[in-house]
Formats: structure tokens, C-alpha cells, sequence
């Protein structure tokens, strides 16, 4: 499974994560959401057995490009002036999905806790072993994060999913980086902008009560 040639690399995906968080510790909506459409553009490379996967994502970028191009877009600027928008208007369902099912603190929480897993994964396909199966560190990071949010018949589909996933090295590969060795240098430098993201939200969410909402 060698990728393309001229095919998109994931260096450039993961570098939108880099370019989120300013020197104020906020965290940019235009390059968080950029860098999630390029995870959903990878993934659907990998295969249509992921598209039940990338449809949501995909279905929550938009949510969140609309709020981010809207009237409102400067209120959407960054992750903390959403939060306090939202809040202090009412703009969030806090007990029930009711009058706004599709507020942008609950939209990007889904796609914080699927951050998570990313984190989780990319950390385990670098320090694996090279002959390591990538849909076992996929499904191990997969239960320690994102599962304890899916009913079982999500849970079910995604490990099913998970075995399509092709060996540690092909994955490498198709990250389009270089050599596996490459993959892993980037990989371990991205990491720590990932993992920075992944602890403002989660402060901020913390702070704010938000980590629940339904
Ligand atoms: C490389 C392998 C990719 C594995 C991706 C692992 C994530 C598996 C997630 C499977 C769930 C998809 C079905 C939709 C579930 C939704 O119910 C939930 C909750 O949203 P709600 O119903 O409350 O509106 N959606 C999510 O949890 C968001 C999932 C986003 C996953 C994005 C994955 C991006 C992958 C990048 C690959 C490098």
C-alpha cells in the first residue's frame, strides 16, 4: 500500500495543529478545523470502509465551518471566545439535546475526545515495534479514549473497521512523510503540539463544566 505519488503528506495535516495555539495559550478555530479536514482527507485514502467514520468528522467540520464564516465568525475566532459566546448567550444545551443540538462547545467536544485517540495512536504506531500491528495499537488506543463515548454497535463497527488497517510500516508509507524512520522523526515532533491542543481544551472544558455536555 504505497502512497501516491504526489499525494498529500501528513506532516502538513499535523502542522495545523502546531499553528492553533497562540502566545496567549488560545486556540485558533481556522487551523484546528483545517487540520481536522486533512485527517478526514487521509482517511478516506486508507479506504470506504472508513467513510461511516469520516462522515461524522466531516459532518462536524461543516457544524463548525458555518459558526466560523457566519455572521457571528469573530465570536468563533478561537475555542475560549466560542466557549464564552456560547455560554453567556445560552447558546448551549447543558442537560438535553433541545433547542441547541448543534452548539459549537459540543460539536468540537466530540472532536476533542476523537483528538484524544489520535494523540494515543500516533504515539503508539511511533514507539511500536516495527513489525507491531497497527489495528491492535488502533484499537487499543481506540478503548482508552473515544469507546467509553459509543454505544456498542459504533464500538463493534469501528474494530471491524480497525482491521482493515494496513501494517505498521505501509501505514508509515502512506503518511507520505519518507521512511518509516522520517515518519517517526515527524511524528515525535508533532506530538507535542497535538498533546498541547488536547490540554487547553480540556482545561478550558474542565473549567467551564463542558466535558459532558450531551
Ligand atoms: C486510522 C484509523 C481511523 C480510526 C478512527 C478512530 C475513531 C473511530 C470513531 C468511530 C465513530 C464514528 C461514528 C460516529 C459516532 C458519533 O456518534 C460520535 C458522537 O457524535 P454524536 O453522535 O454525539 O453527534 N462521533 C465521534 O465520536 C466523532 C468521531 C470522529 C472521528 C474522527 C477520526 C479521524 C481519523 C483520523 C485518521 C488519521
Amino acid at each position: 500500500m504505497a502512497a501516491a505519488p504526489g499525494a498529500f503528506s501528513l506532516r502538513e495535516v499535523l502542522a495545523a495543529f502546531q499553528a492553533c495555539v497562540t502566545e496567549q495559550r488560545e486556540v485558533l478555530l481556522g487551523p484546528y478545523l483545517q487540520g481536522w479536514r486533512g485527517l478526514v482527507r487521509f482517511l478516506n485514502g486508507l479506504g470506504a470502509i472508513f467513510s461511516f467514520i469520516s462522515k461524522d468528522a466531516v459532518t462536524k467540520i461543516q457544524i463548525m465551518e458555518s459558526y466560523c464564516s457566519g455572521e457571528r465568525r469573530e465570536e468563533y475566532r478561537t475555542l475560549q471566545s466560542m466557549v464564552s459566546y456560547e455560554l453567556s448567550r445560552g447558546l448551549v444545551d447543558l442537560q438535553r439535546r433541545s433547542s441547541h443540538p448543534d452548539s459549537g462547545c459540543r460539536t468540537i467536544l466530540r472532536l476533542h475526545r476523537a483528538l484524544r485517540w489520535l494523540q494515543l495512536f500516533l504515539e503508539g504506531l511511533r514507539t511500536a515495534r516495527q513489525d507491531a500491528s497497527t489495528s491492535a495499537i488502533c484499537t487499543d488506543s481506540y478503548n482508552a479514549s473515544l469507546a467509553a463515548y459509543h454505544p456498542w454497535v459504533v464500538r463493534k463497527a469501528a474494530v471491524v473497521a480497525f482491521c482493515a488497517l494496513p501494517s505498521r510500516d505501509a501505514f508509515l508509507e502512506v503518511m507520505n512523510v519518507g521512511g518509516p524512520e522520517e515518519a517517526v522523526e515527524m511524528l515525535g515532533d508533532a506530538l507535542p503540539h497535538i498533546r498541547d491542543v488536547y490540554g487547553i481544551t480540556q482545561e478550558l472544558y474542565e473549567q467551564h463544566c463542558l466535558l459532558n455536555l450531551p
